[in-house]
């Protein structure tokens, strides 16, 4: 059913753990704790359609429960299931203004990892029942265990995430994620709640045909970003590429990733830095786009080398396919 290999995510982060540079098994029970909470929001996302019948948001359910929407459902359960593990320090959210600092039971703040999270990416997508996604980037602290966490601990380049990932919530639900060794997909088995490993060593075709970008937004874009849409569109060689534009990052970036494309989130003359968050929305996804042999950038430098200011700083992003991104950076130089 899910291929030849048959192994679980599971089974999978721990055969794993020793090949990871601080091998302590805290990581892996990180991991774990993402995979838990994937599974309570795809069981949640997979009800969406209910809410209507059950209910709006800010309405009480028949249950006497206050319904709510499902990213602040999904924010909540992510940063539950967190706290509870013992490992994570702080947490940063697209949902949340500031950080969260979290005090080990014992006070001592003695736990080392550092969560930044989009709980549910591209929620405009729910009510139409298209998937939607979570994504997530794991750091190591900077400020000395002891203490409390500080923004610097957040404000960490991409280069340093130690692992990241995506659930896509779909016509099957998939965790993908990296640490740094390459990406592997699994696929959840719903009857049995059980992630299977179905993709090993996902990479991204070294050149595609698809482009994703929304071109609604063409007459705002830099003359470079409006070339290279031209480019892609121009019957020639091997193009015109084909378009495909989901709405949903998570979405766009795993069919690209399967089949070959690019992702594009340009600025435009009504958004200087474009719509995209870089330190829980463009900085996991380059990693994943690396390890995936692809390639993330803003359109001058990698992805990974800014250096952050903001917790919630947005970035022009484009990501895909190696050659393709490059050859939309040539337009933009
Ligand atoms: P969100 O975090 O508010 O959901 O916004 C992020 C989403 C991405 O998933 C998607 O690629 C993009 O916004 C779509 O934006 P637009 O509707 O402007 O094309
Ligand atoms: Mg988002």
């Amino acid at each position: 059913m899910f291929g030849k290999q048959h192994r679980t995510l599971g089974e999978f982060i721990i055969a794993n753990q020793d090949s990871f540079q601080y091998s302590s098994g805290e990581l892996s029970r990180l991991l774990n704790g993402i995979r838990l909470a994937a599974k309570v929001v795809n069981h949640e996302v997979n009800k969406a359609g209910l809410v209507d019948i059950l209910g709006d948001a800010g309405d009480t359910n028949i249950q006497g429960e206050d319904q709510k929407k499902l990213d602040v459902l999904a924010n909540e359960k992510f940063i539950q299931t967190l706290k509870n593990r013992e490992i994570v320090c702080g947490i940063a959210s697209e949902e949340e203004d500031d950080y969260i600092s979290i005090n080990s039971q014992d006070e001592k703040h003695q736990n080392k990892y550092i969560v930044l999270i989009d709980p549910l990416d591209g929620s405009s997508n729910i009510d139409v029942n298209v998937s939607v996604g979570t994504i997530f980037s794991i750091y190591r602290r900077v400020t000395p265990v002891g203490t409390p966490v500080t923004l610097e601990d957040f404000l960490q380049p991409g280069h340093k995430q130690i692992a990241a990932g995506y659930i896509i919530y779909g016509t099957s639900t998939m965790l993908v994620y990296t640490t740094g060794d390459g990406v592997n997909g699994f696929t959840l088995n719903p009857a049995l709640g059980t992630f299977y490993l179905s993709h090993p060593n996902m990479r991204f075709p070294e050149n595609g045909k698809i482009y994703s970008v929304n071109e609604g937004n063409y007459i705002h874009f830099p003359q470079g970003v409006k070339n290279y849409i031209k480019y892609c569109q121009r019957e020639e060689g091997d193009r015109p590429y084909t378009s495909r534009y989901i709405g949903s990052l998570v979405s766009d970036f795993h069919r690209n990733m399967i089949k070959g494309g690019i992702y594009m989130y340009p600025k435009s003359s009504k958004a200087s830095n474009g719509k995209l968050r870089l330190l829980y929305e463009c900085n996991p996804m380059a990693f994943l786009a690396e390890q995936a042999h692809g390639k993330a950038s803003d359109g001058r430098q990698r992805i990974m080398d800014i250096e952050p200011t903001e917790l919630h700083e947005r970035v022009p992003f484009f990501c895909g396919s190696k050659k393709m991104v490059e050859k939309a950076e040539e337009f933009m130089n």
